[in-house]
């Protein structure tokens, strides 16, 4: 790409605060008008990355709206949903009903929840602005709230009790239509008793979006837990999965959850344990034969073998095993050097790969800024800036779609998503 082509950083700032402005809604910033009106979990996690370099303040807020809807077990909800504003969206408060689930608090949410990045945007809000942060009291207050949601992660969601949490719903993993969850998703029945409503379809292309069937399971498994009380104690709830990525992140949140304890003057050595234990327990999920983590499917007790960006995000992890047989995966046939611009969110080599569905072959943003952050770890500054400079100018050059065709880099999903706009001006600035 020529360098005339590529976004200045002012460019880039502009377009993205705007955006990130447009979807600011007075407390909280939503994904993208229209498709996902509502807070998302790991969506503001991002988001707050990205705000912290233009409204230092509102960064704090994004993140402590979502933690004032945690749950007295700790969990954060995968949605907050704000009903004033739209209710566009499916399955909503009237499928949930977290008011009438003990522990669930005041405001509506789903019973999920979604990948814990939030200590780790906590601290890179933090260090934008350490005075405000601290004027504001925003670790004092934060860390505690964080504390429960790890604690909530060990307690109820190690399933197999080996030091990693498992999600008991695609929706958990952020990537949820991932080939990773395709056998176990199969033995889901499509029989919900909730009529399945797809308002999605009215913002996104079908072919875009995942199947009615797909969608059938979706809302059978999260009726399943509903039903439960969202309690995990249902010992045989079908679909229980460790996903590398949703543990990666929960590893490197929990270094970031010392470093807040050394910042506060507290003891930081039971953080810094739990991210050794769980990234020791990781290594379970290795796959010498693909150099690539998997997924394990508690359930059948089996490891999923398939190559999914997922199973590249352990890359950011200090100090990891297989650091370099990741990058070469990254960099080989499979991701990078299928000839794509941005590492697809599956092996372009995979029969059932496609480049335009979702999270089963295009290029997401989120994961390649987690990427782009994981190269610089493990010293692969070069590739690390021509990843990142990839992000900005599709990012720009698209207006902020939610993925695009990593090869082509056409633009798909939604537009003026508000992750892309963050994570692009991050990387720029
Ligand atoms: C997508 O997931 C939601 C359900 O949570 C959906 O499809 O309706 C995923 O891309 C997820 O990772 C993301 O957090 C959410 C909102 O952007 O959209």
């Amino acid at each position: 790409m020529d360098d005339d082509e590529r976004p200045g950083a002012e460019e880039v700032r502009s377009a993205a605060a705007a955006l990130l402005e447009e979807n600011w809604t007075g407390d909280h910033t939503v994904p993208a008008t229209g498709l996902y009106p509502h807070q998302w979990s790991w969506d503001s996690g991002f988001i707050a990355v990205g705000l912290r370099h233009v409204a230092p303040e509102r960064a704090q807020r994004e993140l402590e709206s979502l933690m004032a809807a945690q749950w007295a077990d700790g969990r954060l909800p995968q949605i907050v949903f704000d009903l004033d504003r739209d209710d566009d969206y499916a399955p909503g408060d009237s499928f949930w009903r977290s008011r009438t689930i003990a522990g669930a608090p005041e405001r509506p949410t789903a019973g999920l929840i979604q990948p814990p990045n939030h200590a780790w945007a906590a601290l890179l809000v933090h260090r934008a602005d350490p005075v405000l942060s601290r004027a504001r009291r925003f670790l004092e207050e934060a860390y505690p709230r964080l504390v429960a949601w790890h604690g909530y992660l060990a307690a109820r969601r190690d399933h197999r009790g080996a030091g990693l949490a498992a999600v008991v719903h695609p929706w958990e993993s952020g990537t949820d239509n991932s080939p990773l969850w395709d056998e176990a998703l199969a033995a889901v029945p499509d029989t919900p008793t909730w009529q399945v409503t797809r308002p999605d379809l009215g913002h996104a292309a079908a072919a875009e979006r995942p199947g009615r069937k797909e969608y059938a399971r979706y809302f059978w498994l999260a009726e399943r837990y509903r039903d439960h009380g969202c309690d995990d104690t249902d010992e045989d709830h079908p679909f229980v999965m460790e996903d590398p990525c949703f543990n990666a992140l929960w590893a490197v949140s929990e270094l970031a959850l010392a470093e807040i304890a050394t910042e506060l003057g507290r003891d930081d050595a039971p953080h810094r344990a739990r991210a050794a234990r769980i990234a020791a327990a990781l290594e379970g999920l290795y796959l010498p034969e693909l150099g690539i983590y998997g997924a394990r499917d508690v359930v059948r007790d089996a490891l999923v073998r398939k190559t999914t960006v997922n199973g590249l995000v352990p890359l950011v992890l200090p100090g990891l095993p297989h650091a370099a047989e990741l990058v070469d995966t990254l960099r080989g046939p499979g991701f990078l050097c299928g000839g794509a611009l941005l590492v697809p969110s599956y092996d372009l080599r995979a029969p059932d790969a496609d480049t335009a569905l979702y999270w089963r072959g295009p290029a997401w943003f989120n994961m390649n800024w987690v990427l782009v952050a994981g190269l610089r770890e493990h010293l692969e500054g070069p590739l690390a800036d021509s990843l990142a400079r990839q992000v900005i100018t599709l990012a720009v050059r698209h207006g902020f779609p939610e993925y695009v065709d990593p090869i082509t880099g056409e633009p798909h999903g939604t537009r003026d998503f508000s992750w892309t706009a963050a994570l692009a001006l991050d990387l720029a600035m």
